[in-house]
């Protein structure tokens, strides 16, 4: 069922009131709003700087310096914003439901708006960690530094995320896979679904009977296997998503 945002179907709002477990899937459109550019929009990362030949261990090992500036400008980007009305809308669920947010963004911002249950799936790009010994840089990133710093054994320290051909944390793909499997209903916010093995975990809470919600503004990206989709902005569907179930809660 696609629906715009402004009108979502009473059969949702049923099936959630009745839900105890949900999942928040999201990706980078869920923090658009808070002015962080998406990946492969127009206004995508990926037509700026050719994203995905930088986001990989083999460019970095190239040209370190390069890579680490774009990871600073975007960390400047990241620095200066704050979470919008989706991610406090995904907070606010946890008053009547059991949730667990599983991101793709590395921006920390479900942290920042107070998430209790959040699964980072490609890292998060506060923090840092060396390519040789692995040591993790949790302290403040200075951004200032123009080029990578060396860690005390001598090599280049990069950001704390996944790049291309690089394994999820130890861990943490499982923890997510099985949230899907155990939930009654997932919301799929704001990704296109392109990546793997993440694009792989609405299927799991598909096929384990869970109903899949696409939260997105392009209708391109709702994948019809799916049994509803909202369209518009996570900003105002979430919210509005929430004050409608909240009726059925309280009264
Ligand atoms: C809104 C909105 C609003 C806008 N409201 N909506 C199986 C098949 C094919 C390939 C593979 C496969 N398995 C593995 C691969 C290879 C690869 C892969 O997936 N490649 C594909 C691209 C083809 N995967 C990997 O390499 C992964 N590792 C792995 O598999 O390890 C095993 C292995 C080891 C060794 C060798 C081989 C395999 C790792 C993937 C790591 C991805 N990393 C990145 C960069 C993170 C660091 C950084 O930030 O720089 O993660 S890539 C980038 O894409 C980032 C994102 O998390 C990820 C997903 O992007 P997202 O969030 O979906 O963004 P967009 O821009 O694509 O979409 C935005 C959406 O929002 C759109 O739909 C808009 O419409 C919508 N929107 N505003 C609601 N206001
Ligand atoms: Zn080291």
């Amino acid at each position: 069922m696609i629906t715009e945002a402004a009108v979502i179907p009473g059969e949702l709002i049923d099936k959630l009131a009745d839900s105890r477990k949900i999942v928040f899937f999201t990706g980078s459109g869920v923090s658009a709003e808070s002015g962080i550019p998406t990946f492969r929009g127009d206004d995508g990362l990926w037509k700026k700087f050719s994203a995905q030949e930088l986001a990989n261990f083999d460019s970095f090992m190239r040209n370190p310096d390069m890579v680490w500036e774009w990871y600073q400008y975007r960390r400047r980007i990241i620095h200066d914003s704050e979470p919008n009305a989706g991610h406090r809308a995904i907070v606010d669920f946890e008053k009547y439901f059991d949730v667990t947010v599983i991101t793709q963004n590395v921006d920390d911002l479900h942290h920042r708006a107070g998430s209790s249950h959040v699964l980072e799936l490609h890292g998060n790009i506060t923090r840092n960690k060396c390519t040789q010994c692995g040591e993790i840089f949790t302290g403040e990133v200075r951004l200032e530094d123009r080029k990578p710093p060396r860690c005390a054994c001598g090599a280049l320290i990069r950001p704390d995320v996944v790049w291309f051909g690089e394994n999820l944390p130890e861990g943490v793909y499982e923890k997510a896979e099985e949230s899907c499997e155990a939930c009654d209903m997932m919301f799929v916010v704001g990704t296109s679904g392109v990546v793997y093995p993440a694009a792989l975990l609405p299927s799991a809470a598909l096929s384990s009977g869970a109903i899949v919600v696409d939260v997105n503004i392009d209708e391109e990206d709702h994948q019809h296997n799916r049994r509803f989709f909202l369209k518009g902005r996570s900003g105002d569907v979430l919210p509005a998503l929430f004050e409608r179930v909240k009726i059925l809660k309280e009264y």
